[in-house]
């Protein structure tokens, strides 16, 4: 369906920035400017530790779960059961958690500044070039011995990207995910054997996954990531959550950047192309 990426492949005009390594990685020991983009274009994705400060994802975290309890108040029952990690009923609603928020780049202000965060954009520009845009963003919501794993995907299936290696998502842990609270896992290398079909099951049809047989032919790697950190991920990469197995919460925010003139051409649900935010 599109062109797999390869390090022979990349796009045209793709540029390293060489000069200007992302602030994260010019502090202390770890891996070097090359390291990582060389890592991403061989595995499918990478992470970058400390972009942003504890006291931002602490903002982010309070702006996220006040979102959520405004949300919540106004949600219709037919919406619940989508957005709820929980089916709960309009009673039970009232301690419920969100499951996921869409597009917090364009409904929040705080957000948006993390969107635009200076050394984000130099990560992002480094993997798919200079000039770039937020296409859509989510808030992913796992509590404490909640929130279910989310299947095998490739977020390209979701997109339709016009240019398949035009497109990051930028996975920003709000706190520390590890193994246990569910961070994410990848197939390393998938991104190079382009996207394969995805179904859903009838009774979620936004959730589009990579059927579970194939899924299992590939070997899947945690990735954890300390809160501040980034996990970059090309949109054709194989990738999963776990369920919440431990005491603590799991949030993250997910913001899929794409190269200005690149748009999601044939997407797989609908996305608002009013809500684009052009950053550089
Ligand atoms: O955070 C999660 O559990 C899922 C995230 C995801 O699938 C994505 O960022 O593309």
């Amino acid at each position: 369906m599109t062109a797999p990426m390869t390090s022979e492949s990349t796009s045209p005009d793709l540029v390293v920035l060489d000069d200007m390594p992302p602030a994260a990685l010019s502090r202390g020991e770890g891996p070097t400017w090359h390291d990582w983009v060389g890592r991403y274009r061989r595995t499918g994705h990478v992470t970058v530790p400390a972009i942003f400060s504890p006291a931002q994802m602490q903002g982010a975290i309070a702006d996220a779960m006040a979102w959520s309890a405004a949300f919540l108040e106004q949600l219709d029952d037919a919406k619940r059961a989508w957005y709820l990690d929980n089916s709960a009923s309009r009673a039970e609603a009232q301690s419920a958690v969100l499951r996921k928020l869409d597009n917090p780049h364009a409904n929040r202000p705080l957000f948006r500044r993390l969107a635009a965060h200076r050394p984000l954009l130099d990560c992002v520009e480094t993997l798919i070039g200079r000039g770039v845009s937020a296409y859509f963003s989510q808030i992913f919501m796992k509590p404490p011995h909640g929130g279910g794993p989310k299947p095998v995907h490739q977020d390209n299936y979701y997109f339709g990207p016009a240019d398949p290696d035009g497109m990051v998502t930028a996975w920003i842990a709000l706190e520390d995910a590890d193994l246990e609270n569910g961070c994410l896992h990848y197939a390393e290398g998938s991104h190079l054997h382009g996207i394969v079909p995805h179904e859903a099951p009838p009774e979620r049809p936004y959730d589009l996954l990579i059927p579970p047989a194939r899924a299992a032919t590939r070997e899947m790697v945690p990735a954890p990531v300390p809160a501040g950190g980034v996990s970059f991920h090309h949109g054709g990469t194989w990738h999963q959550s776990a369920d919440n197995r431990s005491d603590r919460w799991r949030r993250a925010c997910a913001i899929h950047y794409v190269r200005n003139g690149n748009r999601f051409a044939h997407p797989a649900l609908p996305y608002d192309e009013s809500l684009v935010l052009r950053l550089t």
